[in-house]
């Protein structure tokens, strides 16, 4: 049994999932923007590069059924991200910081509304 010890997730790791959820769950507006942030900085460096954006959008076009790499779906895929970078990178750097994240998504009603709709479904 030894052997498994090392394979079950230790409890940090689940007490960081729980406090995750509750905030997903219970957060304000600002907290669950602050939980999306996180989940799109790969990398934790407190900004979201292109690549980074990238590797969500395929991960989620992945998800929704789509193939990966087929050149249509890549050129879509490109375009979101454009789209994306165009609405929240406002000082046009090239990355994504927090601060312009919030700005951005707080002004947008439709994010905000999205981010409130989760007290209605779960
Ligand atoms: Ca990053
Ligand atoms: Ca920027």
């Amino acid at each position: 049994m030894e052997i498994f010890r090392d394979r079950v997730p230790n409890s940090c790791n689940k007490l960081d999932l729980l406090i995750t959820l509750s905030t997903l769950l219970r957060g304000s507006v600002y907290e669950r923007l602050r939980w999306t942030f996180k989940l799109y900085d790969v990398n934790g460096d407190g900004c979201i590069s292109r690549g980074e954006l990238s590797e969500i959008v395929v991960a989620v076009h992945e998800l929704m059924g789509r193939r990966a790499h087929q050149v249509e779906d890549d050129r879509k895929a490109r375009e979101q991200i454009d789209r994306v970078f165009r609405k929240l990178d406002l000082n046009q750097d090239g990355v994504i910081t927090i601060e312009e994240f919030m700005e951005s998504c707080l002004k947008d009603d439709v994010i905000t509304r999205s981010l409130q709709m989760f007290d209605t479904v779960l």
